[in-house]
């Protein structure tokens, strides 16, 4: 199987036309701030009550949920737990590429064959965002998957510059 087409765009990600969204969450898939704060406004209280059933999601895992009232096509939430940042000693990177890898494969297990997805890590988690970036675009091209579109989601002109470059 050839990897997912990469397309790096600017703006929300509850915005994108989709099958499914990734959420940057936490282990308690309750939401929180960021992007979490945002997919769970967009998708309503019912995006919460869904994942309490799941959770606890670990570190460098992947659950799914409905999309709830997030728009169509978007049907599914795809909520990974990425790592905090402690200064790259203590397993991040390997979280980071795990998120990714079970991203894809959860997608695959919903039939999803288009995804956005979030800089995962690199808001509150304080995971460097170029790094991360690598990480997210080698992951994504060498993870054998259905998928055939990801498209990255940058929220500001600097995640955009960082993903632009890790995909070119
Ligand atoms: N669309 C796309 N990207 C966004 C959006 C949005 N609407 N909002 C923020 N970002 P973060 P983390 C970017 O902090 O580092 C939450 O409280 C943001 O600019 O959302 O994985 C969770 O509950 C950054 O580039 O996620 C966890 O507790 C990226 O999304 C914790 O934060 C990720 O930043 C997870 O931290």
């Amino acid at each position: 199987m050839a990897g997912p087409r990469l397309t790096v765009v600017l703006g929300d990600i509850t915005r994108q036309d989709v099958d499914a969204l990734v959420n940057a969450a936490n282990s308690s898939l309750q939401g929180g701030g960021g992007v979490d704060g945002a997919i769970h406004r967009a998708a309503g209280p019912e995006l919460a009550r869904a994942g309490r059933d799941i959770a606890p999601c670990r570190t460098g895992d992947a659950k799914a949920t409905g999309a709830y009232r997030l728009d169509p096509p978007v049907r599914h939430v795809i909520h990974t737990v990425g790592p905090v940042w402690h200064g790259g000693g203590d397993g991040e990177r390997e979280a980071l590429a795990s998120c990714y890898r079970r991203c894809l494969e959860v997608a695959d297990g919903l039939g999803a064959r288009s995804l956005a997805v979030p800089a995962v890590s690199t808001g509150v988690y304080g995971f460097p965002a170029a790094e991360a970036a690598r990480i997210a675009v080698d992951t994504l091209r060498s993870t054998p998957t259905s998928v055939t579109d990801v498209r990255l989601v940058a929220f500001d002109q600097p995640a955009y510059d960082v993903l632009s470059d890790a995909v070119s």
